[in-house]
């Protein structure tokens, strides 16, 4: 270890600091302190600190006198779209799936702080008959659109699935997958790799220190993925795989449609090198971020970013005139990808700054660390949309929320976004997905339920529970052999995992 080196890099950033406790360290604190320290490039931190906070002092300026419409020709909407090119999107990104060119690449280095719980959130079960994690659900949706390519393509296919984890996330998830097998997939096609950690900074531009030995660390923000993607080897994977097509989404949508091959289709048709999945914006105030375009650039805006008066704009026909939500659903080529990761690229992306409550080391007993009730500092991220900025030729495709979007934000103690919102979510979809196959559902009595759930007076809601493997069916398609005319009671679950040649229908308790 050269300590007296670190010293002196540490004085010449004004962060000595972060060795006030070195004497009291044990020799196995002092090589986890000096391991992380060395590893930081403090000027580029102080650099990073130094613009953030400058950011921070406009950030209260909006941005409503540059804001711009997204031009029409590069959006399409799936309720808009007829049924013809909707095939015809469906078949073209099925081909490309089919020829091994498409991969999917899920941005998990969060840590899931709203959730709450200590483990990363694609393990977590939001309760559904077949008691399925999010990764399972997301494996077997991969596993089903690789049969499907290759009956299109009539050879096997692969979607290599990236997935980008963090410190704090990377050990726990390759257990999870190498415990479950891989849920049916090549362990060679899911590929982890890991972004980078920033430290959080104090108001007066100190380096926060958690422990006596340990500096407090947090994910660089997903849009770390492209420093991540330039230093991890990933873009030559996938050019050494012969991908095109990248679709990079996040964990925690329970009704993700991976790889969606009308996106991609969609994205193809407009020729775009970069392209993001929106749902219609509910209501003006709603706290979603929306594309846009930002003096002549594509980009995300946030709500809290333009006045209200913009944020109720509307068009002749009546939408909200910056309506385009974003659920973090991206389509980038890959070769938009190797330019935007390029470090002369990459750079210019700005950090977003948070101001947050960081735990310190007490200054009174330094074996304890103090969780302060106010925030005492910042933490810096990078969002994975600021590259709509490079897109020379972008495309918007809005779908319907309630058959895409359906987030795991909070614990089941909030009223939005919670596993119970998603379970129905996912439950209530694949309802809608029986009964436009031919299925009834009956009560116990045999009496036919209506096919909308409906609240009488004070009876219970007529809820219906219908769960369809992804081996089954990736969006509804494939059905009426299985379900036309029969009647189902409640719950219902369409199973099949990798290991079964035939889905089975498994009826009733479970
Ligand atoms: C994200 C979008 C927001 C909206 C919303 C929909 C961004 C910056 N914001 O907001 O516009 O679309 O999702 O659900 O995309 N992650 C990492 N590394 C990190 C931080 C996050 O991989 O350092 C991953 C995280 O694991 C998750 C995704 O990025 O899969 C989104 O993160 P989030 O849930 O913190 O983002 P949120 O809800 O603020």
């Amino acid at each position: 270890m050269d300590v007296e080196g670190l010293k002196s890099r540490l004085a010449e950033a004004n962060q000595e600091h972060l060795l006030k406790y070195w004497n009291q360290l044990s020799d196995s604190e002092k090589s986890q302190l000096y391991k992380e320290l060395n590893h930081l490039d403090f000027k580029e931190i102080n650099g990073f600190f130094k613009t953030a906070m400058e950011d921070l002092a406009s950030a209260s300026e909006k941005l409503d006198d540059v804001l711009e419409p997204l031009p029409k020709e590069v959006c399409g909407r799936v309720v808009s779209t007829e049924e013809e090119v909707l095939l015809q999107y469906d078949v073209d990104g099925l081909t490309e799936i089919g020829e091994s060119r498409v991969a999917v690449l899920l941005l998990a280095g969060g840590q899931g702080t709203r959730l709450g719980v200590p483990y990363p959130k694609g393990m977590y079960n939001v309760g559904l008959p077949s008691g399925k994690t999010l990764y399972q659900i997301q494996a077997e949706r991969l596993l089903k659109l690789q049969r499907m390519g290759e009956a299109v393509s009539g050879s096997s296919c692969k979607i290599p699935w990236y997935i980008m984890t963090s410190e704090h996330t990377k050990q726990s998830t390759l257990d999870f997958f190498k415990k479950h097998n891989y849920f049916g997939l090549q362990e060679e096609d899911v590929v982890l790799f890991e972004q980078s950690l920033l430290p959080c900074i104090g108001f007066d531009g100190k380096i926060i220190l958690e422990k006596p030995h340990k500096v407090a660390l947090a994910p660089d923000g997903n849009g770390g993925l492209y420093r991540a993607l330039h230093k991890s080897g990933v873009l030559k994977d996938m050019e050494g795989r012969g991908i095109k097509y990248v679709h990079v989404y996040c964990v925690d949508n329970i009704l993700v449609k991976m790889a969606d091959p009308i996106f991609i289709g969609f994205c193809m048709s407009k020729g775009a090198n970069c392209g993001a999945k929106v749902v219609e914006k509910a209501f003006p105030t709603e706290a979603v971020g929306v594309v846009c375009k930002v003096e002549g650039k594509y980009q995300v805006v946030e709500y809290s970013e333009i006045t209200l008066k913009t944020a109720e704009k509307r068009d002749s026909t009546g939408r909200l005139t910056f309506n385009a939500g974003n659920i973090c659903n991206h389509f980038f080529t890959l070769d938009f990808l190797k330019f935007v990761s390029d470090p002369s690229q990459e750079k210019q992306l700005k950090h977003h700054v948070a101001k947050k409550k960081i735990p310190y080391v007490s200054e009174q007993d330094s074996k304890v660390t103090i969780k302060p009730d106010s925030p005492n500092g910042i933490k810096m991220e990078k969002f994975v949309f600021d590259v709509f900025h490079f897109a020379t030729s972008f495309a918007v495709w809005e779908v319907i929320r309630e058959d895409e979007f359906a987030p795991l934000k909070n614990a089941d103690t909030a009223d939005k976004d919670t596993p119970t919102t998603c379970r129905r979510s996912l439950l209530n979809l694949h309802h809608r997905y029986l009964l436009a196959a031919g299925a009834e559902f009956v009560d116990k009595d045999g009496n036919l339920l209506p096919h909308i759930p409906s609240q009488k007076g004070e009876e219970e809601a007529v809820f219906v529970e219908s769960e369809i493997s992804p081996l089954v069916s990736y969006a509804g398609e494939g059905l009426e052999k299985l379900v036309d005319g029969r009647k189902f009671t409640s719950p219902v679950y369409l199973n099949q995992d990798y290991k079964m040649e035939e889905p089975e229908i498994v009826e009733g308790e479970w």
